[in-house]
């Protein structure tokens, strides 16, 4: 997969790939990423990238002429269908499964906004939708970006190593993940469940699902609410539901 980022700051964005999983599937070329700098696309001597707002207040806006010549230019290497998206705090929310139809996409725009944001018309003239990675603020849409390059990269086929699948992950199942353990078996005088020395692999997946299930319906019962769980999490639930309704009938309701 081929991706562009528009940023004042390229080197935030190589930097931060450098690393771990994502590092690794541009070393085996599995994506490329390339930048684009709207400063590179100035005619002032002093290289202006932002301008006062319209209507007035604080802060400063991104200038359209030099962000959209720089999403033009970036646009330019990227296969036809590829869309062009900025990050924004006012964007649809990003998703496991928005990154997955990223994922089946032969390349994708990034626009990494700076200051109180963009001029509205670049994004009437160049962009095709708007993401939002959580309802909070930042002072840029770097890390934004980011974020979906890396929950997009790890989805391509070859990225993740033969031994992790991202099928497995709990959120492909459509719930919160399951408690981790590694070595020592009793630390500071906790100890792994059971379950997990078993080697009965069926049993422990069937711990893992009920435990992301018990965690999803306290932290997130959004998620549960919003019916997508995979077949075999809903399963779990459902026989979780009939055991409890069943426990609550014999203690007389
Ligand atoms: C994205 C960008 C938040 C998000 C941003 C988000 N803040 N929640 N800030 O995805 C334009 C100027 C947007 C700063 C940028």
């Amino acid at each position: 997969m081929k991706i562009e980022v528009v940023t004042l700051f390229p080197r935030m964005i190589a930097g931060a790939l450098e690393y771990g999983i994502v590092g690794r599937a541009l070393e085996r070329g599995l994506i490329a990423v390339g930048t684009e700098d709207p400063r590179a696309h100035t005619h002032d001597v002093h290289r202006t990238v932002d301008d006062r707002p319209y209507g007035g207040g604080p802060g400063m806006v991104m200038k359209p002429q030099p962000l959209l010549a720089a999403i033009r230019a970036a646009s330019a290497r990227l296969p036809a269908g590829s869309p062009r998206i900025c990050l924004s705090a006012q964007g649809e929310p990003f998703s496991e499964s928005a990154a997955r139809s990223l994922a089946a996409l032969p390349g994708m725009l990034l626009v990494a906004g700076r200051y109180e944001g963009i001029d509205e018309r670049v994004i009437a003239l160049g962009i095709d939708r708007e993401l939002s990675v959580g309802d909070y603020v930042l002072s840029g849409g770097e890390l934004p970006a980011l974020t979906v390059i890396d929950a997009v990269a790890r989805l391509l086929p070859g990225v993740l190593g033969d031994e992790r699948s991202s099928a497995e992950d709990s959120f492909a199942q459509g719930l919160l993940d399951w408690p981790h353990y590694t070595r020592p078996e009793v630390f500071e005088g906790l100890a792994v469940p059971p379950v997990l020395l078993s080697g009965d692999h069926a049993d422990i997946r069937r711990w893992r699902i009920e435990r992301a299930i018990e965690r999803t319906r306290r932290r997130r019962p959004g998620l549960i609410a919003a019916g997508k769980l995979a077949p075999e999490a809903r399963r779990v639930l459902d026989e979780l539901l009939a055991a409890e309704a069943a426990a609550e009938e014999h203690r007389g309701k």
